[in-house]
């Protein structure tokens, strides 16, 4: 491909329903493939960037799945002919979502596009999504993502330039003319810049020291299994060459289309052969991440379970094991409103600003940008800090292996330390997916009529022995304490008297259907509880949400699809 390249203008139909949910676009691959679907798409995330968008910098990359490259070599087409100076792109089309939020913080890139339906399932009859991340290396907030759809609902047309082809597979930089102007690509290797970040923030010789053991430590055993997901070449990179790890403990480390079949999402339902392998093998710890890399699950030996709420209150309380938050110090913690609510005791504790947000990774980006924010969580397996504006996997299970290595204790002794400190939040969440959006509907439905009954505050709802009086009930509003924006209606809450909480929401990452997602948390300060099973301990309520949601009435669900 030589000379000068035009664009041309293609006259384009509207697509219904290109609005973006929780985190992106996510659709069925059929969806996408439509003819123009994929292109109106990205026409109307580079409009929404209006006059910031000529003489710019942009960054793509995905997960790896299918129709990952497609989307890929649109997007190069599309951009070129609408004034971008420059793309770059991971090699293959590859970059985990936090090496894209990394990239485009590092290079000062005007953002990003993710190619990624995450923790959903790839494949030709699986998902495909779309996300755009914006300067500070962020998921778009709403006014951002609702602007692209408002203009994906009056798009005539779109640009592109149809002659541009470019091999991605190899790693390169080229200039090309366009319009009678300078078009640079730049093919990086997707590993490069995230790795060189993790040893900047880590100190990889105090982790490879617990990994490889001494004279007197035995060797502490990891199994990391990556789904099939985007996270392989990371993985790779920083656990087997940089740490010393056998690539034996290394699985499922190479990116597929498909994600092999899995379902890659790390939860104890999806991920279970890691914990099989981990129950029944020599493991100190295990971990799983999602399909694009922002999602962790951490189990220790046995396959004890951390879950991601405490997870996030371990290494709150644990910050100083790690040099970036010696440099930085510790500014505040956060997490999603369904999240289980142990970081709060850490903050309370030791006196650092707390926040809880709506659910969805956009919503503590204004925070970390107004330097009020370090550390953050959401219950749905995401940790991460304020190194990018992403949830972040492997940071997580390196800022674990990080803590282990301070306190040289097992996993299951951190918590259970953790719990005798600060009490122990017990957490679980159900998810029945795929339900008929009707029956959703009504179960929501269901919920706020009730809660919005006068009398409904002081109410008890009681299961066997157990009451619970309802202290405060709404559907959830969130004021941005940096830019004041509100955002309502991010799921009904019932709040008790003894701080239990039951919350429900419908799920706005799916492709298709509808997902009921049930929150149930509650505390307990005595000692004596410390081991029980969360399941028995939130049985009750549980159960006063299911009797007072009608949830399977409605759904004809007797069970849920996921516990975690
Ligand atoms: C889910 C999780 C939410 C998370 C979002 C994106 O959203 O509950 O906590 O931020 O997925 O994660 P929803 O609307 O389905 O509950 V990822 O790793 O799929 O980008
Ligand atoms: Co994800």
């Amino acid at each position: 491909m030589s000379g000068a390249l035009k664009s041309i203008v293609v006259e384009t139909k509207i697509y219904e329903g290109q609005k973006p949910g929780t985190s992106g676009l996510r659709k069925a691959v059929k969806v996408f493939q439509q003819e123009h679907y994929t292109e109106n798409f990205v026409q109307a995330i580079l409009q929404a960037t209006a006059d910031r968008l000529k003489g710019s910098t942009l960054v793509v990359g995905g997960d790896g799945r299918y129709y990952g490259k497609e989307a890929v070599n649109k997007i190069i087409k599309i951009v070129a002919a609408n004034g971008v100076d420059k793309l770059i792109i991971g090699q293959n089309g590859i970059l985990s979502t936090p090496a894209v939020s990394a990239i485009i913080r590092k290079y000062k890139t005007l953002g990003g596009i993710v190619l990624t339906a995450s923790h959903n399932p790839g494949g030709p009859d699986a998902d495909f999504g779309i996300k755009f991340n914006c300067d500070n290396g962020g998921p778009a907030p709403d006014n951002v993502t609702n602007e692209i759809y408002e203009i994906t609902r009056v798009l005539k047309n779109y640009k592109i330039v149809p002659e541009l082809v470019v091999d991605i597979d190899k790693i390169q930089k080229t200039t090309l003319q366009v319009d009678g102007k300078d078009f640079t690509i730049e093919v990086i290797d997707s590993v490069q810049d995230y790795v060189e970040l993790m040893k900047e923030i880590f100190d990889f010789s105090a982790i490879k020291n617990l990994l490889q053991g001494s004279a007197d430590r035995a060797p502490f055993q990891v199994l990391i299994n990556s789904l099939n997901g985007v996270t392989g070449p990371y993985v790779k990179k920083i656990f087997g060459e940089e740490l010393g790890v056998a690539s034996s403990s290394l699985v499922n480390a190479t990116p597929l289309e498909d994600f092999g079949g899995l379902h890659p999402d790390p939860n104890l339902t999806y991920a279970a052969d890691l914990v099989n392998a981990v129950k029944n093998g020599p493991y100190d710890f295990g971990a799983a991440f999602d399909g694009d890399g922002d999602r962790n699950m951490i189990i220790g030996e046995k396959a004890f379970f951390v879950t991601p709420s405490d997870s996030l209150a371990v290494l709150a309380a644990n910050l100083e094991a790690i040099p970036y938050f010696q440099r930085t110090g510790v500014k505040g913690y956060a997490r999603s409103m369904p999240t289980g609510a142990a970081v709060d005791r850490v903050a309370a504790k030791s006196g650092v600003e707390f926040f809880e947000v709506p659910t969805g990774w956009k919503y503590f980006g204004n925070l970390m940008d107004a330097g009020r924010l370090s550390l953050c969580g959401e219950e749905s397996f995401g940790t991460g800090s304020d190194h990018i504006r992403e949830k972040d996997g492997i940071w997580a299970s390196l800022a674990w292996l990080s803590v282990i290595a301070k306190l040289g204790k097992s996993i299951e002794d951190i918590l259970k330390d953790h719990w005798t400190t600060y009490g122990r939040n017990f957490f679980t969440r159900y998810d029945y997916e795929n339900c008929d959006s009707e029956a959703a509907n009504k179960v929501m439905a269901e919920v706020e009529t009730k809660i919005e009954q006068k009398d409904f505050v002081g109410t008890k709802l009681t299961y066997e022995n157990k009451v619970y009086i309802v202290k405060e009930a709404d559907n959830y509003s969130y004021k941005d304490p940096v830019d004041e924006s509100v955002t309502t209606k991010q799921g009904l809450r019932i709040l008790f008297e003894d701080g239990s909480r039951v919350i429900f929401r419908l799920s706005g990452t799916g492709s298709s259907g509808a997902t009921i997602r049930l929150y149930v948390d509650s505390y307990e300060s005595d000692p004596s509880t410390f081991d029980k099973d969360a399941q028995e301990v939130l049985k009750p309520l549980v159960n006063v949400a299911l009797v007072l949601s009608k949830l399977q009435e409605h759904t004809g669900r007797q069970a849920p699809t996921v516990i975690t």
